[in-house]
This record gives C-alpha cells, structure tokens and sequence, in this order.
C-alpha cells in the first residue's frame, strides 16, 4: 500500500497530497520518523519498511519531498526509525529496528555549512522528562522571520521513539532570536539572543507565574512592526490584530527578563508609542506581543 500525507490548512482542515515519491511508494510501512536531518529548518522523513528497502525523504522546502535512494540503503523487516544525535556533533543520526533481529544504525555524515540549536528540558513541576513540552523558536531566514516548532513526546514513531532533546534545524541562520518554551505545568519560558550550534539544557523556571497560555496556532500571522529601529528613546509600535482584541505588549531584555508592560487589555489603537525610562541601557531587547490566541516577537535596539 502507498502511504498517505496530508497537509495541515488549518481551520480549512486537512489537504491529501496526491503527487510525489512520500505517497506513491507502495511497499509495507509501519513506523516513520520526521526530523530536520540536513538542518536546513525543514522537517525530512524516514519511512520504515517490512519489504523492500527504507526510505529517505528529502523535503526540499516547497511542499514537495525527493526520494534519496543512496541514504538509507538497507533492506529487511523493518518497523522502527528513530533519531539522535549520537555523537553530538550537531546532526540527527538514526536507527532502525524490526522484528528478529533486523536493526540498523546510521551515522549522519552532514557537511553541509547549516547551524542547529538543540534544548535538553528538564521538567521540575512538569514531567522530569518535559513530555507534552512545546518549544518555539525565531530565526531570520532570508530577511524573513520563521517559526519553528516541536512537541516533545515518546510516541513519534511505531514501537519506539526519538530522544527527547528537542533539535532544530538553522539553514544559515546563526543567532536564535526567540526561544519560547510552553510547559505543561502551564508555564511559559521566553528569552532570546541565542548562539546556535550548541545544546542549552533548561530547567523549568518554576518562580515564574502560570501564564495559562496554550500554544498558539502555527502559522502566525500577528505580526510586530517597530519604527524606527534602532531608536533613541522613544519607539512608534503597530500590532497587526484587529480592534478591541485583549493584546499584552511587553518588552524584554536580552535574558528574557521582563522590562516593562506597555500594554495589557483591550486595543483602541493598533499603533502604540513607547518612551524608555532614562535608566535603560543600550542594547538588543524583544517585543512580545500576546492576545489569547497568538504572540508575535520583535527585536528591537535602543541605541542612546
Ligand atoms: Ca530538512
Ligand atoms: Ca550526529
Ligand atoms: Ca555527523
């Protein structure tokens, strides 16, 4: 049987992707496995297969997944493929159980230039684990930014799973500018100015409040826009979310330390100004916008 895909549209439901090698390979498949294994910031698959040879789907980033058959070249009865990286060196290994004892390790050999980011969480009112965690991040992608998300769990695959160190692909990006951790205690974790290529273990801060907030939905669409930027002291805000929406704008600094509150409750203006104290310093600080469904990040620098 061929495998089905189908493409989230969100309140539109769910698309049926007809074309391409990921949903016309017929063969007996029972476990898969999506990860970001060349770090481009796209998800990639591996299909585990009882007949024929497993497979390598390379999502090339426009909605459309290339067949590499040079990638995962073994053939058996195999069910499980699960990630990680290993070794530590920045990319996702992978392996690949069946019955008997049908079982295979690769060892990923990138070589391309991208950068990663990887989190280790460690849940103290949550789960030790962080299972039901979701982390978000922001990168500038060409001048654009992207969010990126995962969810971590212990139920990815078919009869095992990946690690729980949440790994991200960069592509070329080599700063993280927002990381927002959602706990399932209800706790939320934001900061940003992150380094990439490396591995952050966080434990849940639990001194902060319960925000209550739930995940927003992807793709966002609440957009920030600041100007000027960088300012001198005062800053001229517009938050693309219709009227009367219930908006907390706040700013950060650099450690995910909250600065000040511009405005909690009800919007009457989608264009907000804000005037620093004297005492803030220069440097990199982040807008975060929240409404109950969605939260948007602006960097902005305050230059004196
Ligand atoms: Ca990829
Ligand atoms: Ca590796
Ligand atoms: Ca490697």
């Amino acid at each position: 049987m061929a495998n089905d895909l189908y493409r989230n549209d969100g309140e539109a439901g769910y698309t049926e992707i007809t074309l391409g090698a990921i949903v016309n390979d017929a063969q007996v498949s029972l476990g898969n496995c999506w990860a970001d294994f060349d770090n481009d910031g796209d998800l990639d698959c591996v299909v585990a297969n009882e007949s024929g040879t497993n497979k390598y789907y390379r999502n090339i980033g426009t909605g459309a997944f290339q067949s590499l058959n040079n990638a995962v070249t073994i053939s058996g009865l195999f069910r499980t493929p699960v990630t990680a990286d290993y070794d530590n060196d920045g990319d996702l290994d992978l392996f690949i159980s069946g019955v008997a004892r049908s079982q295979a390790f690769f060892r990923n050999d990138l070589s391309n230039a991208n950068h990663y980011l990887k989190l280790k969480c460690i849940g103290v009112l949550s789960n030790r684990a962080a299972i039901g965690a979701r982390v978000r991040i922001l990168t500038s992608q060409g001048g654009n930014d992207v969010w990126q998300q995962r969810e971590i769990n212990s139920q990815n695959s078919f009869g095992g799973h990946n690690s729980y160190i949440v790994h991200f692909g960069l592509g070329a990006a080599e700063v993280v500018d927002s990381i927002e951790i959602y706990w399932p205690s209800g706790i939320l974790m934001a900061w940003g100015g992150v380094s990439a290529d490396q591995l952050l273990t966080i434990e849940e801060d639990t001194t902060l409040s319960h925000s209550g907030e739930t995940p927003p939905p992807l793709p966002d669409k609440f957009v920030i826009s600041a100007y000027p930027n960088p300012f001198n002291s005062t800053i001229s805000i517009t938050l693309d979310v219709p009227l009367q929406q219930e908006v907390e704008l706040a700013l950060y600094d650099l450690l995910g330390r909250e600065v000040t509150v511009i405005h909690r409750g009800r919007l009457n203006s989608t264009t907000l100004s804000y005037t620093t104290p004297a005492s803030l310093a220069s440097g990199i600080y982040f807008l975060r916008a929240a409404s109950n469904e969605l939260t948007a990040m602006q960097k902005v620098v305050l230059l004196k």
